[in-house]
């Protein structure tokens, strides 16, 4: 069980003064399979910085995201996204820097896509996948939080992938169906 803790957040880096924590870093390669055009190399799409708590139901996994601006062809950076391994485990997205989308889907194909831009909660319910996109010219950054035995399970979109992607129009950001997305059978 932890003690009380506090941790000083840097809103526009997502950066935590914690010596306790965990940072994954995904880089081009890391992250090739997940656009529709291929993607190789050594730059950085995004980091999470982790504070992790016992996986247990009692608590609450604290961390901050860090996607930088880019694209692979007309897509724009995004996170790999995943279900929770505990399918009705919800979260919370708190952004507090640069502006992006929210696509959000369910087992079954049901799809919301949200505005991410500071100030903005989202909150994820059980059963519905995230993934995060930055359709803006600086970080996206945001703070999340979610219940402490959630998992990760990426394997289910590595697979399918979500039914819908952001991409660079005349407009500005759109949304459009992905072809390549498997439905539930
Ligand atoms: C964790 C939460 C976020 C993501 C992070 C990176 O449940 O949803 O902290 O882990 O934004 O995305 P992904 O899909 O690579 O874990
Ligand atoms: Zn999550």
């Amino acid at each position: 069980m932890p003690t009380p803790f506090a941790a000083q957040i840097d809103l526009l880096t997502g950066a935590i003064d914690s010596a306790e924590q965990r940072v994954v870093s995904r880089t081009l390669d890391d992250v090739n399979g997940i656009f529709a055009r291929e993607c190789h190399g050594s730059e950085l799409v995004y980091e999470v910085f982790n504070l992790d708590v016992p996986e247990l139901n009692s608590e609450l996994q604290t961390c901050t995201t860090r996607l930088h601006p880019g694209r692979v062809g007309d897509e724009y950076y995004m996170t790999k996204g995943h279900f929770h391994e505990v399918r009705d485990r919800s979260e919370i997205y708190l952004t507090t820097s640069g502006v992006g989308r929210l696509l959000m889907a369910t087992a079954s194909g049901e799809t919301v896509v949200q505005e991410m831009a500071p100030g903005t909660m989202n909150y994820i319910p059980g059963g519905w996948a995230h993934r995060s996109v930055n359709v803006g010219d600086e970080p996206l950054v945001f703070f999340a939080s979610y219940i402490g035995d959630a998992g990760h399970d990426y394997a289910t979109i590595e697979k399918r992938g979500f039914p819908v992607r952001v991409v660079e129009g005349t407009d500005g950001p759109t949304v459009v169906a992905n072809p390549r997305y498997v439905a539930d059978a």
